[in-house]
């Protein structure tokens, strides 16, 4: 387990903290009583604003209750709170108007920033009429939170229009995390935001390497449309789900690739003081099958965390990220007065549109344009690229000219996850059913409603993860298990059910297992690095490769990777593999994690491309049983199909129709 608080006050403070605790309970029972209706009959629950919890944090502090409020409606950009003197509700996005579901009317959504050990609040109003909404908390553990991770059908309930859901957990894990919406595509809709977690400074690592601790870059894929409109998605004109847009801090600029015309769109811009390190937090809240790679000019970045995890601080020139990865880096403020253009180029289908967007690193009280021009999506970046699109040289010691995400190392050892044998080990391929392949005529036959996406090559694809798509259950696996069992995959099931195979995939795991997951992309195609994420944890990396003939993962192949495995087992050549909560897999590629299953409950693990998960590539690691979870809160909010035995119409339930 990890510390969360560095050490316990003296004795001798004791009688002091007594006695403020004392004061702090005969102001706030003083406080709470007005509030009474509001916060229920608990008078020694003092709510803390987002503005009281995004604080400095101290050793030792006490816990801080943080209250957020998150108002969820349809808006759009541009609209007539733009014209307003005070533009607090206006969101200009990329100077393109278009409808979103937005939360509490900002682009990306609140910031929640806490410390270690507080208790985050979330309180849910679900505005969008018509429209469910579904939070979770990516990168938090959850552990003792479990019914809280936000996952339609796996955790909980959707939270229906017109009602409020109150998310309520305490922040265990620090980190750079971020918040998105878990239903249909909305977290491309503008259900996105940071959710900070900085521990006391007795347990900062890097506390020395920066001066200040302030700037995040949040990268959003944008559509110019609600993004359900390409749910499953065209198949004449328009193809695929390719973003049109990016956005940095929920701005930017925009093109018409046709008419040349540009938007009057707001770049973000970063102001740093000369002389100062700055710790940067990126996040990357993509939901296409779009990566980002940033390059700072002029600057490099000493990257000392990758998904809120701690690593050996390493220098690199850009850093490429897919959907669901956080990195955080050092940006030294060393160069002349001046300001310098930030660029986020999108790569894999982004290419083929060259989508771009630019932001600016201003150095105080230097000018507000940087003096050079800005670079083009031509402009290649040199110098080492930090997780790069090629994994051949991830098992390898070569750092030279790219940088991959296993090649780092953990501060932490972890002796236990490097035995040779683990305690489980799952081998789970990836890949699409390609309907189109057999005349799309099993997709579209009378009766038959099977889910899909129109992908950008014409074809009509299910997403499988080992070899099953995931069917979504009627009610939550962790809150309701005796109603969601019913579409659960029975033991054999791929034995006996017809292509492509349809349940709720479920593995079993042992509490306290060391789990090694080898995820490989069996069918490889061009353009495609699947990034896949773990709800409730943080795994380590052990190997990243890459078949560079681009053929199909064979059985035998597998059967070699393990070999090698766990020759380098034997040998010790794994040296505190680094921790991740979302790894982007090589096209036609694997990677093999491990963590210890110490955290019970449903754990979604998916690949965190939206069209790709909602189609069926996702399973859930269920650790434990029933007896190791919390007893589910009271009045948690249920759901379930309904379909009430037939009786006639006079003897239902005694009720007697009137008679005509
Ligand atoms: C504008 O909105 C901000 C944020 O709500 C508020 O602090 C400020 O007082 C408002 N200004 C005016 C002139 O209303
Ligand atoms: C982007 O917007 C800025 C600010 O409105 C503008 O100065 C700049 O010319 C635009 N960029 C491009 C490439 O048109
Ligand atoms: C699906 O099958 C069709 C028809 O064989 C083919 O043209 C297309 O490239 C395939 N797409 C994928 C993604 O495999
Ligand atoms: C790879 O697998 C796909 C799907 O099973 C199949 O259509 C394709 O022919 C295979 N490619 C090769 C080179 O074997
Ligand atoms: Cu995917």
């Amino acid at each position: 387990m990890r510390r969360i608080m560095c050490f316990r006050f003296p004795a001798t403070s004791q009688y002091f903290r007594v006695y403020i605790l004392f004061l702090v309970l005969l102001v706030h029972t003083e406080l709470s009583y007005c509030h009474r209706e509001f916060w229920g009959p608990r008078e020694d629950i003092v709510l803390s604003s987002p503005e009281e919890c995004a604080r400095n944090c101290k050793d030792n502090e006490e816990r801080k209750n943080c209250y957020y409020k998150f108002h969820i409606e349809f808006y759009t950009t541009l609209g007539a709170a733009c014209d307003e003197k005070n533009q607090t509700q206006c969101i200009i996005a990329d100077g393109f108007e278009k409808t979103l579901i937005p939360i509490n009317r900002q682009l990306p959504g609140p910031p929640i920033q806490v410390c270690v050990n507080d208790r985050i609040i979330v309180d849910i109003e679900n505005a969008a009429g018509g429209m469910e909404v579904v939070m979770h908390w990516h990168g938090l553990y959850q552990n003792g939170y479990q019914y809280y991770d936000g996952v339609p059908f796996v955790t909980q309930c959707p939270i229906p229009s017109s009602t409020t859901f109150r998310y309520d957990f305490v922040a265990q894990n620090a980190g750079t995390h971020f918040y998105h919406s878990h239903i249909s595509t909305h977290m491309l809709d503008g259900q996105v935001g940071p959710l900070i977690i900085r521990p006391p400074p007795c347990n900062e690592p890097f506390a020395d390497l920066y001066d200040t601790d302030e700037n995040i870059i949040f990268l959003m894929d944008w559509m110019h449309a609600l993004s359900m409109e390409r749910f499953p998605g065209f198949y004449r004109q328009n193809l695929g789900q390719s973003a049109e847009n990016i956005l940095i801090n929920g701005l930017g600029n925009w093109t018409d690739p046709i008419t040349k015309q540009t938007t009057n769109g707001k770049l973000a811009v970063f102001t740093v003081e000369k002389g100062k390190r700055h710790r940067m937090r990126m996040i990357n809240s993509f939901t296409t099958v779009c990566l980002a790679e940033l390059t700072i000019e002029g600057h490099d970045m000493l990257i000392i965390a990758q998904d809120g995890a701690n690593v050996k601080p390493k220098t690199v020139n850009s850093i490429i990220s897919s959907a669901g990865e956080r990195v955080d880096f050092i940006l030294n403020a060393n160069r002349r007065l001046n300001s310098y253009w930030i660029q986020v180029r999108g790569l894999g289908e982004c290419a083929e549109k060259s989508v771009q967007q630019l932001a600016i690193l201003q150095y105080a009280g230097g000018p507000s344009k940087p003096s050079s021009t800005p670079p083009t999506y031509n402009t290649v970046p040199s110098g080492v690229v930090y997780n790069s699109l090629d994994g051949t040289k991830c098992n390898t010691k070569d750092t030279t000219t790219t940088l991959c995400v296993n090649q780092l190392e953990s501060l932490e050892a972890e002796s236990e996850l490097l035995k040779v044998v683990p305690d489980e080990r799952h081998v789970l391929n990836f890949w699409f059913f390609n309907y189109t392949q057999y005349g799309n005529n099993m997709l579209f036959k009378a009766d038959t409603y099977r889910t899909f996406f129109a992908a950008n090559d014409k074809s009509q694809l299910a997403s499988m993860f080992n070899d099953i798509e995931y069917e979504v259950s009627s009610s939550p696996l962790l809150s309701q298990p005796r109603s969601s069992y019913q579409t659960v995959c029975k033991h054999n099931q791929l034995s006996t059910c017809t292509q492509p195979c349809t349940c709720t995939q479920v593995i079993h795991s042992k509490l306290n297992n060391v789990i090694e997951l080898i995820i490989y992309d069996e069918v490889p195609l061009t353009d495609l690095h699947h990034p896949f994420h773990l709800h409730g944890y943080e795994f380590r990396v052990f190997s990243i490769g890459q078949f560079a003939d681009m053929r199909n993962i064979s059985k035998a192949d597998i059967d070699q990777i393990i070999d090698q495995h766990t020759e380098r087992l034997q040998r010790g050549e794994y040296t505190n593999p680094p921790g991740k909560d979302t790894v982007k897999i090589p096209t036609g590629g694997y990677v093999i994690l491990r963590f210890k299953a110490n955290n019970p409950g449903y754990w979604l693990l998916h690949c965190h491309f939206t069209w790709h998960h909602l189609t069926g590539m996702e399973l859930v690691i269920h650790v434990g049983d029933l007896e190791d979870l919390p007893p589910v809160p009271p009045d948690f909010p249920e759901c379930n199909n309904w379909k009430p035995p037939l009786h006639t119409l006079n003897e239902f339930y005694g009720f007697r129709y009137p008679q005509f």
